[in-house]
């Protein structure tokens, strides 16, 4: 079939406080969907995973989105629940459904849906049906698919594997007990306990839930720092170094640490290449705040532990010696981290001056993108040659031994990495500025009749 094949990815669509798709992005987006519809001839677009960020969507708070099989594998969305989430992103972004609507309005118009480790609530039926009702498609309409599968091989262009590509990051694949739950006979949901069914929650969607959509309230930018990787090197350090980060920070990263170190995984070397670092104290950056804190500054906590409802009946000094007590600290200060936004962070020219911090650096050494990629050269058998994925938000290409790689990047802001990246002050993932945080928004595009690919730049903006 002769058609134009257009691939974008990781738009990451959602509401509210953590939404990473802005109005600038979305009017780019609406400019590409009537550019892309206006093209001669019969036209398909692919939505290569992270589309929706379910995640992040509200409600994003409370214990009512975990759950766990009676095995204690991690659940999370309910049907209804992910129904409730749609309603949210549909709200905040009624001019994205529009395009997409007026899109497939016109003749010959295709929309494929991949999901992503963000979306992966495609797979319940009633989220699918909403998607097709909003943009205005009959049900059994043959004009919008959904790709249950772990990859997509678009009909007529049998060189072409397109897939997501978190089956090959192993914090955010959905395996169970080493078994991949991603197909329509086998979804990614399962019972729990009490026989509701739910999503399987994959490692990176507990970690979201639990520590960073809270921190992303109060730094919007801190999710735009990808891979998670280089976000712990770069402010994961300057968090954990006194003096350089937010105490509520701080706090954040030590339990991220905990986390991923000590809770879900029996060898962390699997999962981010960690070597805890020897001369960093991960766990009690409150302690090594309150013992270098000033007297007034000690104070200023106290009065706000005390009417937080914290019962502080010693002085922190002595507090900070008693491990049970300061165990019981950290937990107040997870669950209440405005208490210590004020404090900690001093004066970020002196960032780069402790050695400390570069050992958690170089620990993280796990390379996405790299990974990805060796998904890739495996997933290509039979006649494929190219290679189409997303997820890493770091877009890249390559072509080598008969393979052509294309990782799309994301429809979102990123980070602008410095070539020798130093540790910076916490204080810019809350400040948009197109210095920092720039956009390159790309897509593959098969021409009709063609049989290759190419990556192309649909608009980006990296100055004010
Ligand atoms: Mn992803």
């Amino acid at each position: 079939m002769h058609r134009s094949l257009a691939i974008i990815s990781d738009l990451h669509i959602s509401d509210g406080l953590l939404d990473d798709f802005d109005d600038e992005l979305e009017a780019q987006l609406v400019e590409f969907l009537d550019w892309f519809g206006n093209l001669q001839g019969p036209a398909e677009l692919v939505i290569n995973g992270d589309f929706l960020d379910f995640v992040q969507a509200s409600p994003w708070e409370g214990s009512a989105l975990e759950a766990e099989t009676i095995d204690g594998i991690p659940l999370c969305f309910t049907q209804a629940q992910s129904l409730e989430k749609l309603a949210s992103i549909e709200r905040a972004h009624p001019r994205t459904f529009d395009a997409l609507k007026q899109f497939l309005a016109r003749q010959s118009r295709h929309l494929t849906i991949l999901p992503g480790n963000h979306d992966p609530d495609f797979f319940w039926p009633a989220v699918r049906s909403r998607i097709v009702e909003r943009l205005g498609l009959r049900a059994d309409s043959n004009q919008i698919r959904f790709c249950l599968d772990r990859g997509y091989r678009p009909a007529g262009l049998e060189w072409l594997l397109i897939e997501h590509g978190h089956h090959y990051d192993k914090v955010n694949s959905f395996h169970v007990n080493g078994h991949e739950h991603w197909s329509a006979d086998e979804p990614p949901i399962l019972a729990s306990a009490d026989g509701e069914h739910r999503l399987v929650e994959c490692v990176g969607t507990r970690f979201l839930i639990r520590f960073l959509n809270g921190l992303d309230a109060r730094y919007p930018y801190v999710d735009n720092v990808k891979p998670f990787s280089r976000f712990l090197r770069i402010f994961g350090a300057s968090a954990l170094t006194l003096g350089w980060g937010p105490l509520d920070a701080a706090v954040a990263v030590a339990k991220m640490l905990g986390f991923v170190t000590n809770t879900a995984f029996t060898r962390s070397d699997d999962l981010l290449g960690i070597d805890p670092p020897a001369n960093i104290d991960q766990s009690n950056p409150v302690v090594r705040w309150i013992k270098s804190a000033t007297d007034p500054e000690r104070d200023e906590l106290a009065k706000a532990l005390q009417a937080s409802g914290f019962a502080l009946d010693t002085s922190l000094d002595f507090l900070a010696d008693d491990p049970a007590a300061v165990a019981l600290l950290l937990e107040h200060l997870a669950r209440k981290p405005a208490l210590v936004a004020s404090l900690g962070e001093r004066d970020p020219a002196l960032l780069g001056a402790e050695p400390g911090t570069l050992s958690l650096k170089e620990a993280y050494s796990v390379n996405e993108t790299e990974d990805l990629y060796d998904g890739a050269t495996n997933a290509a058998i039979g006649g494929i040659n190219t290679v189409v994925m997303g997820h890493t938000h770091e877009s890249f290409q390559r072509v080598q031994h008969g393979l052509t790689y294309f990782n799309t990047g994301s429809w979102t802001r990123y980070y602008r990495f410095a070539e020798e990246e130093p540790s910076r002050p916490w204080r810019i993932l809350q400040q948009r500025s197109y210095e920092t945080f720039p956009y390159s928004l790309r897509y593959v595009l098969v021409k009709p009749g063609e049989a290759t690919a190419t990556m192309e730049l649909w608009r980006e903006r990296a100055r004010e």
